[in-house]
């Protein structure tokens, strides 16, 4: 649907970036109508512009607060083309037809980084422009719209080279940015009216999204924004609070990384995994999640990769959790789990995950692709003498993949496909080793030949020599420290083994 630019309404508060364009579409034979500032500076070229009120047969009005908004000029813009009643109307109301708008807004944002006063800032909201930019966009079946300087260029590339025909898409493309400007130029005038904000933000969440019973501490208003039915089928238990709703997110994140495994049970406290295995069934893989650490697994959130049997039910049916999420549940497995009323049980659907991650911080927010690279046996570089066995490679693995959802700085310790232990959300890596060391010796088990995930890079040869006389044998890193040679060294004069995976996985 190609279609060629005839006439053009342009109207920009900045002019500059503007000549070329208008000299362009003087060669290609386009009418140009225009505003007052942008007419004189488009006559000034020496080219022929219409001005707005020639189309009107209204001057400006309000100091220039009414130029363009009148039917003529709409008119003009949002007939279509293609609707006979459409056309017989310009006729009969005597409308041009405009198959292009360029607009530059009233700059609001830098008026009020300006500190200028109130009504100064008012004055800049663009009430004309912003409608013209609207107008366009929404019929941009007919019409192209430039509604950003940024776009000149593109634009002025297309017109050059179609000799003024644009295509369907191309103008769709156009109105796709032209309402991107939009949007963010209301929400600029939204957030300025609503500088003290958290009034608005409360309202809005209240009516927009759920209400939970509070926030992350009762004092604390809390809400959640999302579709919680997509992703699960509550079966049991009370609502689930805004604490719950993290944990039940950082659990399935964790558990996608072992989603085709043989049967994997993890159990999470405060957004990290205190136990995790991977067995031959389902109730073994939950003991010895268990097993890892068995007091912080009280209030905790469980998740299995596998359907829920009987036997697993009885065992945790012995403790008390806040959470069970499982791909299915056994018709008895149920019954016995939906023992205790208060107990949140949900059916994990097989769907994605968004994939960007939003946060708040400061005055506004963080967005980032989600994490989703999965260190793997083919990226992996051999870096010592001894190379870790079959075993080792796969415990290495298996505890980065942990270390991945671990809040930094953080250690993890597994052997056997089994969580020993980890050091979570340290201020330093040798801390959160030391944590891991000691935790795992503290739930009794024997660290030789264990293996050892760190999801940054070792700064200093310290760790490897504290995690050689724990008796860890095996270590996985990302590497990239000017001082990697070091702890390689080290590994080397004492028979560790050490695989980099060349990926970092901060988790903040
Ligand atoms: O005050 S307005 O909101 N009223 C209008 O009818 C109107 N039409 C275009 N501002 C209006 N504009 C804006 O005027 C455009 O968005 C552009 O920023 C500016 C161009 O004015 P001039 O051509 O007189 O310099």
């Amino acid at each position: 649907n190609q279609k060629t630019i005839k006439s053009a309404l342009i109207s920009v508060f900045s002019k500059d970036g503007l000549e070329p364009i208008v000299r362009k579409l003087n060669e290609q034979g386009v009418i140009i109508y225009s505003t007052g500032g942008t007419q004189q500076f488009i006559n000034n070229l020496g080219i022929k512009v219409i001005p707005v009120e020639d189309i009107t047969s209204y001057p400006s009005i309000l100091g220039g607060r009414v130029k363009t908004l009148h039917p003529k000029v709409f008119g003009g813009i949002l007939n279509r083309q293609n609707n006979e009643k459409d056309i017989a109307e310009l006729a009969e109301f005597e409308i041009p037809q405009i198959d292009a708008v360029i607009v530059d807004l009233y700059p609001f944002e830098k008026t009020v980084a300006s500190g200028a006063s109130e009504q100064d800032i008012i004055e800049k909201i663009d009430i004309g422009g912003i409608s013209l930019i609207r107008a366009a966009a929404k019929n941009y079946a007919d019409v192209v719209c430039i509604a950003s300087m940024d776009d000149y260029a593109e634009f002025l590339n297309l017109i050059t080279g179609k000799k003024g025909t644009l295509s369907e898409n191309d103008r769709k493309r156009f109105a796709t940015k032209a309402f991107n400007v939009s949007s963010h130029y209301d929400s600029a005038i939204f957030n300025y009216f609503n500088k003290n904000h958290e009034e608005a933000v409360l309202k809005i969440s209240e009516t927009h999204g759920k209400v939970l019973r509070y926030g992350e501490n009762p004092h604390q208003k809390g809400f959640f924004f999302g579709d919680f039915d997509a992703l699960f089928t509550k079966l049991n238990g009370k609502e689930l609070s805004y604490n719950n709703l993290l944990d039940v997110d950082a659990a399935v994140n964790l558990m996608n990384e072992f989603k085709n495994d043989p049967p994997t049970f993890a159990i999470l406290k405060h957004n990290n995994a205190c136990g995790l295995a991977q067995r031959a069934t389902i109730k073994q893989a939950y003991t010895d999640a268990l097993a890892a650490d068995p007091v912080s697994a009280f209030g905790g959130v469980l998740i299995s990769n596998t359907e829920i049997d009987k036997e697993t039910a009885l065992e945790i049916h012995n403790l008390f959790c806040e959470v069970i999420i499982a791909p299915s549940y056994a018709a008895d497995a149920l019954e016995i789990l939906q023992g205790k009323k208060n107990r949140i049980i949900l059916i994990i659907h097989d769907i994605e995950l968004p994939k960007t991650s939003v946060r708040s911080c400061l005055n506004g927010i963080l967005v980032q692709d989600r994490d989703n690279l999965t260190d793997a046996i083919e990226q992996l570089t051999y870096v010592t003498k001894n190379k870790p066995t079959k075993n080792e490679l796969d415990d290495l693995l298996f505890a980065s993949k942990i270390c991945k959802h671990t809040k930094s700085n953080t250690i993890v310790l597994a052997k056997n496909k089994q969580l020993l232990a980890s050091g979570t959300g340290q201020t330093s890596r040798v801390d959160a080793l030391n944590q891991a060391i000691h935790k795992a010796l503290t739930f009794k088990f024997d660290l030789n030949g264990s293996a050892m995930a760190s999801d940054a890079f070792f700064p200093f040869p310290d760790c490897v020599e504290i995690a050689k006389n724990a008796g860890i044998g095996s270590v996985i890193q990302p590497g990239g420290s000017i001082k990697d040679q070091l702890s390689i060294d080290y590994c080397n004069e004492n028979d560790v083994s050490m695989v980099l995976t060349g990926t970092r996985h901060f988790k903040h």
